[in-house]
């Protein structure tokens, strides 16, 4: 099978997935890849059946139910079956549907990752370890990815309240930016060898970037802040990380 991966509107799949049926791909996020009907394990059950015109369509009623792993699709009488953990009840045979088209379905994000609908990316908030910038740095792109980086104010505010949100010590992140000058305030996002935008004025804490033990040239996020960001010393600060996967 031919594995390639494409990245589509909604719209744009529904149409193109009906002449690439056999590829595996990408949309809302997800992937959907057909499989032999044994594949699916017998834990599952039906939790919804209803009628639609493609299988691109079923498969989209399957990434819009959280539940929804496996959808099955029945070319000839327009049949979409959503297979989930939920409905325990509502047993589901595989001798049903040997005719049907099967298909998986899986997160866009690598294993253990959170996708974060709003802003379209994949995220790992590591609390296991505290690490310095540099080594947190070097952890993420072990780990496929790189420290995460803000691309907005929303984006800014979202993970102000979601770090806020966590129950953790010490409260502080690491987040992938550096300061580059020529200014000392000149703090850029950064994700591999590449640089981003510089970091916005009003996402620092009030008197901050302040170099206050004059060599702070990596950034934290950290409560005494309510989560802005504070210039802070990249060999030996301490702290847990966030680490973010392109898709
Ligand atoms: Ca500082």
């Amino acid at each position: 099978m031919v594995r390639a991966k494409m990245l589509f509107s909604v719209n744009l799949c529904i149409v193109l997935t009906i002449c690439c049926f056999g590829t595996r791909a990408l949309f809302s996020n997800h992937y959907f890849t057909q499989i032999p009907i044994n594949n699916i394990p017998s834990i599952y059950h039906s939790v919804a059946s209803l009628t639609v015109s493609t299988k691109a369509l079923c498969g989209i009623h399957c990434v819009r139910k959280p539940s929804c792993r496996y959808f099955l699709f029945n070319v000839t009488s327009l049949s979409c079956n959503l297979l989930g953990l939920d409905n325990p009840t509502d047993a589901f045979d595989l001798n049903n549907y040997v005719t049907w088209e099967v298909f998986t379905l899986e997160s866009a994000c690598p294993n253990s990752k959170q996708y974060i609908e709003q802003f379209d990316k994949c995220i790992k908030i590591n609390t296991h370890i505290q690490l310095n910038w540099f080594d947190a740095q070097t952890a993420c792109e072990n780990d496929g990815g790189t420290l995460m980086i803000i691309n907005s104010d929303a984006e800014f505010e979202f993970f102000q309240q979601l770090f806020a949100s966590l129950i953790v010590s010490p409260d502080f992140f690491h987040l992938g930016a550096r300061m580059l000058g020529p200014a000392y305030d000149d703090f850029y996002w950064v994700y591999g060898a590449n640089v981003g935008a510089k970091v916005k004025s009003n996402h620092w804490a009030p008197s901050q970037p302040d170099n206050l033990f004059e060599d702070e040239y990596c950034i934290a996020s950290r409560s005494d802040d309510n989560f802005y960001l504070n210039d802070i010393t990249c060999a030996w600060y301490q702290g847990f990380y966030v680490c973010e996967y392109f898709l």
